[in-house]
């Protein structure tokens, strides 16, 4: 289906350690779940969340969760699991199978469809150990997203159940290359397994990783073709990290978020991705081959006093031969979207987001308008009714407020109005400010909101939205 996907799954057979030094392996592909419907406006997968081994040290292995391929005979989980690729419009048929000691879910972050597959312990009991369940949707819209558990997420997906889900239907982009990169950290002691220590300041910030990983890897290859153009899909899986990712003198052309495409591209050195959230760029090298680089993360001040860290490097980029082609011009203009009809009268509602740094014995909790998930009753709300949500942060911290089922259009933020004008369903408010946000109630049922800091959603900082007839 796309450019990257004979060159990256050529790439996974190969390993790093067998290349020639003349011919630079990408290590950083990731494998696409079995469609095994005959039907190609169907994409029926089997998935299975199971335990497995990853690697994210050099010399010792780390237990993990992790989902894999049920279509496959003794498919191995991998951290991420294998993608989701589908097409705009599509039907998707889910078989989820639970193979852990734990009770699990799948939500699908990003997706507007019905509630009784969005996986949220709101629409749905949790999948016991050796339980099933089949989640049904249409994929309504183009773009970048993710499924992961919502049941203690904290847990479960810094164990390693995450994987990409791609919906493609705007390839007017051209390209060489259509890549997907899933940045995230592990925290891991040196003997190799991940530590659940109960440390404080990861409760109050998120757990802060000592493993930055880029498709599950450390220290893995990205190669380019010369004078080649990608487009690569940012997802951030991580508890509480927020990457903000360069290439020193090769300027992203962000061009998506969350729900796909913007109208129109921007171009920034630096790219700020907080937990939840998704960004699609464009990155040209027009280097010679053998020329390399590096994709980093350099420091963003989310507040609680987190050191700099300085810049720390996610993958090694290297050149690679020419992509032997002349690319047509990107276009200006990327898509239409109509900004939501908001009049002086229309309705706002106030979330504030409040640390407590003392709040319980085991550390602190957060809370939304001074109420606690899960003691806080639902938001009660109408199908059809467009509001204004003002999501204000209080001075502490930044959080990534993250709304299941649908999107928003972010009227301003951080006291600068939105310029980009695409759709979110996650957005980071700064500390000491508040975004407001224009939201449709279309899909009936009980949705949840929460920081994604993953944390602080399960301290207290979540909620449920119930959308009625
Ligand atoms: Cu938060």
């Amino acid at each position: 289906m796309f450019a990257a996907i004979a060159l990256t799954s050529l790439a996974v057979g190969c390993g790093s350690s067998t290349s020639h030094a003349s011919v630079p392996v990408d290590s950083l592909g990731m494998a696409v779940l079995t469609d095994t419907n005959p039907d190609p406006n169907v994409v029926e997968v089997q998935l299975v969340a199971s335990l497995s081994v990853a690697h994210y040290l050099a010399n010792n292995s780390t237990d993990v969760w992790a989902y894999r391929d049920g279509a496959i005979d003794g498919s191995v989980g991998s951290v991420p699991g294998p993608r989701l690729v589908a097409k705009r419009g599509d039907d998707v048929i889910v078989h989820f199978k639970n193979e852990l000691p734990d009770a699990t879910t799948v939500h699908w972050h990003g997706l507007r469809l019905p509630v009784a597959s969005d996986g949220s312990t709101s629409s749905q009991a949790p999948v016991p150990p050796g339980g099933t369940f089949d989640y049904r949707f249409k994929v309504m819209d183009s773009g970048t997203f993710w499924f992961h558990p919502h049941v203690r997420g904290y847990e479960q997906i810094e164990r390693g159940l995450y994987a990409a889900l791609v919906v493609s239907g705007d390839e007017d982009l051209d390209v060489t290359a259509d890549r997907t990169f899933i940045v995230d950290d592990v925290k891991v002691t040196a003997e190799g397994p991940l530590a659940f220590d109960g440390d404080k300041l990861d409760m109050m910030v998120g757990k802060q990783g000592n493993v930055l990983l880029l498709n599950g890897q450390h220290g893995g290859t990205i190669v380019i073709d010369s004078g080649g153009r990608q487009r690569w899909r940012f997802v951030n899986s991580a508890n509480g990290r927020y990457f903000n990712l360069r290439v020193a003198d090769h300027p992203f052309v962000v061009v998506g978020s969350d729900g796909g495409l913007l109208p129109r591209s921007y171009t920034a050195d630096t790219l700020l991705i907080a937990p939840g959230e998704r960004y699609e760029v464009i990155v040209s090298f027009d280097d010679a081959e053998g020329a390399h680089a590096s994709l980093e993360t350099i420091y963003y001040n989310r507040g609680h006093e987190l050191p700099d860290q300085g810049p720390r490097v996610l993958a090694d980029i290297v050149v690679g031969p020419h992509a032997g082609r002349a690319l047509r011009p990107l276009p200006t203009v990327l898509r239409s979207i109509d900004p939501l009809p908001i009049t002086a009268s229309t309705v706002v509602k106030r979330f504030t987001l409040q640390e407590n740094e003392n709040g319980a014995a085991d550390g602190p909790t957060f809370s939304i308008n001074d109420q606690m998930w899960p003691s806080n009753p639902p938001v009660m709300v109408k199908q059809g009714d467009l509001e204004i949500w003002e999501v204000v942060s209080t001075k502490e911290m930044d959080h990534p407020f993250h709304l299941h089922g649908m999107y928003f259009q972010v009227l301003g933020a951080d006291g600068k109005p939105d310029t980009s004008r695409g759709w979110k369903d996650t957005i980071n408010i700064v500390r000491g400010t508040s975004a407001r946000l224009a939201v449709r109630y279309d899909p009936l049922g009980m949705w949840m909101f929460h920081c994604h800091i993953l944390e602080h959603a399960e301290r207290g900082m979540m909620g449920d939205l119930m959308v009625m007839k």
